[in-house]
């Protein structure tokens, strides 16, 4: 089962490390999130899911030692960019191809950190205008297919108060009658 919990918000700590808190979270309630896990184990069927809701674009993402040279300064930059709070401008998916991570939401009822740990089979739709962030476990690899719903916006758009006042973050939040 996807473990989904509270971050413990401990910065002491390597961000890798699971940051358990204690408090789990359950499925529904990411769901009034508008986040959605499955467990899907055909990626044909993560596709047929992405055409259904529009989809027109996607790609593999390498996340290791081993696919930026080995080079460990360029591989804990890009994560400090995943690590960053930011947002999307459309709503995408996440399926883990293989190995690990953890996917961070921030809760907008309660300013907390949920996070969720991703493995093999673990498809994610992450709304547009959603703070979050992401890293690697310990584990210290991941691949997975994002999957994007026109032109690859790669963009992350960092947490200011320009993405506060962005459309697309109130967008989300009225979606969620917040
Ligand atoms: C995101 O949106 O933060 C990412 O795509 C992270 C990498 S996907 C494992
Ligand atoms: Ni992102």
């Amino acid at each position: 089962m996807v473990e989904v919990y509270v971050h413990d918000n401990d910065d002491a700590i390597d961000f890798r490390e699971r940051h358990d808190s204690g408090v789990p979270v359950n499925l529904a309630y990411l769901n009034t999130l508008n986040v959605f896990y499955s467990k899907i184990t055909e990626e044909t069927a993560v596709h047929e899911l992405a055409l259904r809701r529009n989809y027109k674009n996607h790609d593999t993402v390498d996340i290791s030692l081993e696919s930026f040279d080995n080079d460990s300064n360029k591989l804990e930059s890009k994560l400090k960019e995943f690590y960053e709070e930011h947002l999307h401008e459309d709503e995408e998916i996440r399926y883990i191809l293989d190995g690990s991570g953890f996917f961070d939401i921030r809760d907008p009822n309660s300013d907390k950190w949920i996070r969720i740990k991703v493995a093999t089979y673990d498809m994610l739709i992450i709304p547009a205008g959603i703070y979050h962030r992401f890293t690697l476990d310990t584990n210290n690899q991941i691949k997975a297919l994002r999957l994007f719903k026109d032109e690859p916006k790669w963009d992350a758009i960092v947490k200011s108060t320009k993405a506060d006042n962005s459309i697309v973050r109130k967008q989300y939040l009225i979606s969620m009658n917040y």
